[in-house]
Order: C-alpha cells, then structure tokens, then sequence
C-alpha cells in the first residue's frame, strides 16, 4: 500500500518549485522583450541622404532638451551657426566608432564631431573660428578639450551612478524600453559607464572629489565669458557650440545635479549664454522636441 505524503510537505514542494520557475520565466520575459526592442530599433526606417545635406545621426530628444548628448547638440549648433543644410536622423544607430554623432554627405560618412566639423568646414568653406587671433584659438581650443573630455565624464558620472532613477526617467533610450528589461538595462548601462569612468581616470575619485573637478572646470569658462556675448567676444565660435550643448544638458537634462545647481546659483552668466545660443539659433526648439517625441 502506497504512503501517502503529509500535505505540508507537498506544499513545501510546490513552494520550492516555484521559485525556479518565477525566475526562469522572468528571465524569458527579459530575454524576449530585448529581442524585440533590439530588433526594432535595428530595422526601423532610415531616412536616405540627400544630395549637399547633411544627415545628422544623433540622439533623440527627451522632452527636456533636444538631445541627451552634448556632443550632438553641440554639432547641431554648429550646423545652424554655419547655416549648413541638414537634417537629424534620431536613434541610436551608433558610428563605426561606436558613438553618436556621426554624418552622412554625399556618400561619404564621418564620425566624432570635432572630425565632422573639420571634414564640413572644408566641404562647405565655412569656418566658425576664423575671427579668432592665434592666442585666443589656443585658448578656445584647450577650453573646449576640457568641456568635452573632462567636464563631460562628470555629467556622465551624475547621470549613470549618482542619479540612475532618474536617467531610466530621461533616457530617450530606456523611457522606451518595456518593464523589467528596463531596469536591467538601466543596470547594465550604469556597469558600462562606470567602465568607461575608470579607464578615463576620474572614475577612480570619490564623488566630492569628481563634483569639485567638474566645478573647477565650470568656475574656469564661466570667468573666460564673463560678460561677454559670446566666449570669445562678439562672435560665435566652436567653442559658444560645444559649451552650449554641455551647459544646456545639465541645467535642463539633470537639473538636479550638483552641476546645475553651481550654475543657477554661482555661474549665471553660463546659464545666460545657454539662454542666448537656444534663442539666436533654436527658435524652433520646442517644436523640434514636440515633433520628434513618439521616435520610436
Ligand atoms: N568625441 C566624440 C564624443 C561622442 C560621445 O561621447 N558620444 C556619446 C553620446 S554623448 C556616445 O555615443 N556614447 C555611447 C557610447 O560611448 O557607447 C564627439 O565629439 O563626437
């Protein structure tokens, strides 16, 4: 005669099997969802270049700020200043270099926007600094290898670690992702930032330490603008672009980080100069933001 099992040992069997099972479907919803969004966002259509204009691969805007990256916006800025043609392809189709922005024109494709705008500065003979004495492009030029590779890695560093809650918010990229693969991804985003933070160097400071570098950085443009129009003077140069598209992302992007609130509060000349680039050169920022809202 078969011995029955006390039935609370079949209710600890099935206790015990289904954990497993959660874990093994959550996965496979995980795995799925990735599946799906990745392909999307590979096959969506892509807009073909037309002749003499440039397209613009970059990021998509948010609902705070046209584009999440400095360095798009920055090469934006520098399209509208030239008055080149162009149009913005927004995604995350990332260059060979695997980065964003990169452009297309006549056939050709360039990536990393300080090659971009030398590439179209010789292309359609325009040269945003060309008023500049010798001495005063060193200075632009060093000024803005400071913004983009160093102030930027403590943009990235709020974004990414102090304030990752937030970027699943703002992230043109995850907002779009469904829930849980979301936060996976958010995590894996957060990792891979974080290596990239450690091999530049700053990642390897404590967070005082990192927010000091970037207000050191931001104190040291903010006095080279002082109450000038535009950083080197009357007329715009590389540099109004570059700072513009770093400034604009962290007083509008990330209003809550330590950056932004040295800004609005200490540096209001470089929160004045953001003011000024987006009304002399995106009168149709709104507009743009709205339009392209529903990227993917
Ligand atoms: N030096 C490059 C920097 C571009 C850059 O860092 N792009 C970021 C967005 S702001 C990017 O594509 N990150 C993706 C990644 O590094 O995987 C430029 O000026 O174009």
């Amino acid at each position: 005669m078969a011995l029955e099992q006390p039935v609370e040992y079949n209710h600890l069997f099935y206790s015990l099997l289904f954990v497993p099972c959660a874990l093994i479907f959550v996965v496979l919803v995980i795995f799925v969802q990735g599946v799906v969004f990745f392909v999307r966002l590979n096959f969506k259509p892509k807009k073909t270049a037309r002749k003499g204009v440039v397209l613009l691969h970059q990021m998509p805007p948010n609902g705070r700020v046209l584009s999440v990256s400095p360095s798009c916006l920055k090469l934006e800025t520098y399209l509208r200043m030239c008055k080149i043609p162009y149009e913005s392809e927004y995604g995350f189709r990332m260059s060979r270099k695997g980065k964003v922005p990169w452009i297309e024109l006549n056939e050709k494709s360039v990536t990393d926007s300080n090659f971009i705008v030398r590439f179209l500065n010789d292309e359609f003979h325009v040269y945003p600094d060309v008023h500049l004495s010798a001495e005063e492009k060193a200075v632009a030029h060093t000024m803005l290898v400071t913004l983009e590779e160093n102030t930027y890695w403590t943009l990235i560093y709020y974004s990414f670690v102090t304030d990752i809650a937030d970027t699943r918010i703002m992230s043109p990229f995850l907002t779009v992702m469904p829930f849980p693969l979301k936060y996976v991804m958010s995590w894996f985003a957060s990792r891979y930032m974080q290596n990239y933070l450690w091999s530049h160097g700053i990642g390897r400071h404590s967070s005082e330490d990192l927010y000091k570098i970037a207000e050191e950085d931001l104190r040291a443009v903010s006095q080279l603008l002082g109450n000038k129009k535009f950083v080197m003077g009357d007329n715009p140069c590389l540099l109004d672009a570059a700072l513009f598209g770093l400034v604009s992302v962290f007083i509008w992007n990330v209003p809550r980080s330590p950056q932004a609130k040295l800004i609005r509060s200490q540096l209001k000349n470089l929160e004045q100069h953001c003011y000024h680039i987006k009304e002399e050169y995106f009168p149709d920022w709104d507009q743009l933001m709205l339009k392209h809202k529903q990227w993917f």
